[in-house]
């Protein structure tokens, strides 16, 4: 794979890159993304509505269980070669800050040290009520909170919850300061999120996108490399070694 010089030159004299990650990363590990059609029992629900405040007031077993369902498929995920790479592209980079929103865990399984999880992490869940936050998903659909009784959920962002202060605000901050933006496997559409590369690109960074399809991104980077990031990230990885 051949990739223009000029990309590599500037990989190689950035002082911070910040790279920033959707569902498409993990595609190749088996996960599907929000776009794909979702499979089998959850193919008659939409994501954007079972993954809000409302649908879990109104039905919180059916929110749990879609939860439960996914969690599943996350833990029998590995990491692949893009996870890797990006770990990889830490100790080569003076400085790098990996955003994500996705989350199912995958990039700190492969080993990246600092994330900034935009939208919580499937890992976790915590109470609906009160700050009780745990790894274990207790029995029950769902468990009840060990200390106030309130129903637990899963440590995620849902559609119209604000995103964690300390992660938007790091996320904002370091899109206007890096020198080098990449934009992996998101289809750009989730907001706040989908603002981190449009500032990247206003304060004077270089934007590369890493997508098999145009996104409403696609035409605003300075490099749009096309094709899936388990093959293009260990390929760019390679010829920055040459
Ligand atoms: C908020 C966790 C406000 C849960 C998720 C304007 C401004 C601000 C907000 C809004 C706005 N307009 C509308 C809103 C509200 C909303 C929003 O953005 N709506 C959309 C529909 C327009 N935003 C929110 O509600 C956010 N909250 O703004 O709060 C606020 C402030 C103060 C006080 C109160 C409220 C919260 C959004 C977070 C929702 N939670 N996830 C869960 O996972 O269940 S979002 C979830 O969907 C993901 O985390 C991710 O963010 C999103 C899916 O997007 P992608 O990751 O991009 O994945 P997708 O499937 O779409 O695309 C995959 C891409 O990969 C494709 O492009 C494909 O081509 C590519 N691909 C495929 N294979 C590969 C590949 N790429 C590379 N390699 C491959 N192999
Ligand atoms: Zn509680």
């Amino acid at each position: 794979m051949i990739f223009p010089s000029t990309l590599i030159e500037t990989m190689q004299t950035a002082q911070h890159i910040v790279i920033s990650t959707g569902a498409g990363i993990s595609a190749e590990s088996g996960i599907p993304t929000f776009r794909q059609a979702q499979t089998g029992l959850w193919a008659q629900y939409n994501p954007e509505e079972l993954a809000t405040p409302q649908a879990f007031r109104r039905n919180p077993k059916l929110v749990w269980d879609w939860y439960a369902w996914r969690r599943g498929l996350v833990q029998s995920a590995k990491p692949n070669a893009g996870h890797t790479t990006i770990a990889q592209l830490e100790q080569f980079a003076p400085k790098l800050t990996l955003i994500t929103q996705n989350v199912d865990n995958l990039h700190q399984e492969a080993g990246s040290q600092n994330v900034v999880e935009l939208h919580g992490n499937l890992r976790r869940c915590k109470c609906s009520q009160c700050d009780h936050i745990t790894t274990e998903w207790g029995a029950g659909t769902p468990p009840v909170c060990p200390t106030c009784g309130a129903f637990l959920r899963p440590d995620v962002v849902w559609f119209g919850e604000p995103l964690p202060a300390q992660a938007i605000n790091h996320a904002l901050e370091v899109s206007q300061t890096c020198d080098l933006f990449f934009s992996i496997g998101t289809s750009t559409l989730i907001y706040p999120a989908a603002h981190l590369p449009v500032l990247a690109l206003q304060s004077g960074a270089t934007a590369v996108e890493i997508n098999p399809n145009e996104t409403p991104l696609t035409r605003y980077v300075d490099f749009a490399l096309t094709g899936s990031a388990g093959e293009i990230l260990p390929a760019l990885y390679q010829t920055l070694q040459r």
